[in-house]
């Protein structure tokens, strides 16, 4: 256990306590978020301005274009989603959320950062070697990534496999620690059904992860060999089979949503019980309904190959899986719903993003139901319109989710509120350019418009949608602009917030009775606990941070 008087070293980098490691989750999956951000805003000029000298970039050249998506998509699941969400929030809240003093295994806790940031740090250098980064797309399919021919940038594809790997190894480890903790280190009282949802959440996400991921590494090894020591097992000439790579990664890749939407909608059932005052509605529906998601996760991979030479029978079986896994989470929807109706409602920031990702979301979940049906995905297959949807999953549960998150325990980490004002006027932009961004791809997709392509100048009924191209480009850099508002609101407001207290938005969970920022070993005795995570039972709130809401009605309403 660290003391009080090491050096910033000894603290802040080779600590063992779950918050600062939690932190440099957090920290790290932010720098990562501007190198996505980066990148969009490079491949986005290109389109709305093929060839044109780009601010900040310089000409696009083809190759660069590819690596650009490539890493833009790897970069904001595997350096954003996944430590932000799972690793940053599990992190942090875990130990917080069930009375805990720390990790079970802190120091592997501690190793899994250091693992993950060495994995940062090769994608990143995977740009700077002969070659230069990866260009083979996020899914990585050979022959593109693996053969001689078509790998354009053979050390840049290892480089990147190695990333990949060595951040799921990484990954490995935190989930090893997050189940084992969430089991076995709960404060005496707490039963299964009194832990709090997004606990429950972020530890069926680290199951789903940990089942799901050992066949993606055994991939990204094959695939390596293939790159590097001339092994065949995704190419056809020499007998391999490079359908079998999409297969290894989509019973990865499929899971992989789940992996990081159940911490989002874990993170989205806190903030919304505690911003309407009400008890989660359904607490052990939405447990059981999580669970279920995240085996039906493992039946849906395949629709992913639905033309890449799979037997029509099996694309039935699995267009009927995937429609099905989109009950579950349209139930989880209701039940979000049904918590909010006659809540008492604050519209914080916090609560502001909570709300936009179930309506993002459900957007997301419906367009996905057109790609789901075999029959509609012969005609959608790798064309915008996959790129529109899958952008209506993902930003909500990358960004909505992690801003929801991070406006929401900000107070707790450093002691300080954000400033709400500053938070909504970022909040406004953020919702309206995404929304501004994807539509229009969605015209596009449903236009023929096939995603991966440099640019669209030589396809003459695709060039004349270049209006709705340079519009989305448009409100991307509105929206890349607005996240400046966020980062100086959140290090300004780290630094000289209003003191947040203990517990300013009076919520009912665990975290929220220690200090903030909470100390070495979190609490001073540790907690006895007696009550569910939402009861609003409890009067004794340390401040009246928000005395409008203190009418006993709102109270009564749950
Ligand atoms: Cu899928």
């Amino acid at each position: 256990m660290a003391s009080q008087n090491e050096n910033f070293f000894l603290k802040y980098f080779w600590s063992t306590d779950h918050k600062i490691i939690a932190l440099q989750y957090m920290f790290t999956g932010m720098a990562m978020a501007l190198i996505g951000g980066y990148f969009a805003y490079a491949f986005r000029m290109q389109l709305a301005f093929p060839g044109a000298e780009i601010p900040l970039v310089g000409v696009v050249t083809p190759h660069e274009y590819n690596a650009f998506v490539t890493n833009h998509g790897t970069i904001m699941i595997f350096w954003v989603a996944m430590p932000v969400l799972i690793a940053a929030f599990g992190n942090y809240l875990i130990p917080l959320m069930i009375g805990a003093d720390d990790m079970v295994f802190p120091r592997l806790n501690r190793l899994s950062y250091q693992i993950f940031l060495l994995s940062a740090i090769i994608l990143v250098a995977s740009f700077f070697v002969p070659g230069g980064g990866f260009g083979g797309a996020w899914t990585a399919y050979p022959p593109l990534s693996a053969d001689g021919a078509y790998n354009l940038t053979p050390l840049g594809a290892s480089m990147w496999v190695t990333a990949v790997a060595l951040e799921f190894v990484a990954f490995l480890m935190g989930g090893i620690n997050f189940i084992t903790t969430a089991m076995n280190s709960r404060a005496p009282g707490m039963k299964a059904f009194d832990v709090p949802i997004v606990i429950w959440f972020i530890v069926i996400a680290s199951i789903l992860f940990m089942a799901s991921v050992g066949p993606l590494i055994a991939g990204a090894i094959m695939l390596l060999f293939d790159q590097q020591i001339g092994t065949g097992y995704f190419d056809a000439r020499t007998g391999g089979d490079p359908v079998l790579y999409q297969h290894l990664f989509w019973f990865f890749g499929h899971p992989e949503v789940y992996v990081v939407l159940l911490p989002a909608l874990g993170i989205v059932a806190e903030i919304i019980t505690v911003f309407s005052r009400k008890k989660l509605f359904a607490y052990k529906i939405v447990l059981y309904t999580a669970i279920a998601t995240g085996v039906l996760s493992f039946f849906v991979w395949a629709h992913h190959q639905f033309i890449a030479g799979i037997d029509p029978r099996m694309a039935n079986i699995f267009t009927v899986t995937t429609v099905l896994i989109s009950i579950p989470i349209a139930e989880m929807c209701f039940v979000y719903i049904a918590t909010l109706y006659g809540g008492s409602i604050r519209f914080t920031v916090p609560m502001l993003w909570a709300l936009a990702f179930m309506a993002e979301f459900l957007i997301g979940g419906v367009t996905g139901i057109f790609l789901g049906a075999s029959g509609a995905d012969i005609y959608f297959h790798d064309t915008y319109f996959v790129l529109a949807h899958f952008h209506y999953t993902f930003f909500p549960i990358a960004i909505i989710a992690v801003f929801a998150g991070i406006t929401y325990w900000f107070p707790k980490m450093f002691g300080r509120m954000m400033s709400e004002t500053a938070g909504k006027v970022h909040f406004w932009i953020t919702i309206l350019t995404f929304n501004g961004i994807f539509i229009p791809l969605f015209v596009l997709g449903a236009w023929g418009q096939h995603r991966r392509i440099y640019s669209y100048e030589h396809f003459p009924d695709l060039w004349e949608l270049q209006p709705l191209r340079i519009f989305a480009t448009t409100c991307l850099v509105i929206m890349l602009l607005a996240q400046v508002i966020f980062l100086v609101n959140f290090f300004v407001s780290m630094l000289r917030g209003k003191k947040a207290g203990n517990n300013p938005w009076r919520a009912n969970t665990l975290e929220w009775t220690v200090p903030s920022p909470p100390p070495h070993g979190n609490f001073e005795t540790l907690p006895v606990v007696h009550r569910g995570p939402y009861e609003y039972s409890h009067p004794d709130h340390d401040e009246d941070f928000w005395p409008q809401d203190a009418a006993p009605a709102a109270e009564s309403a749950s």
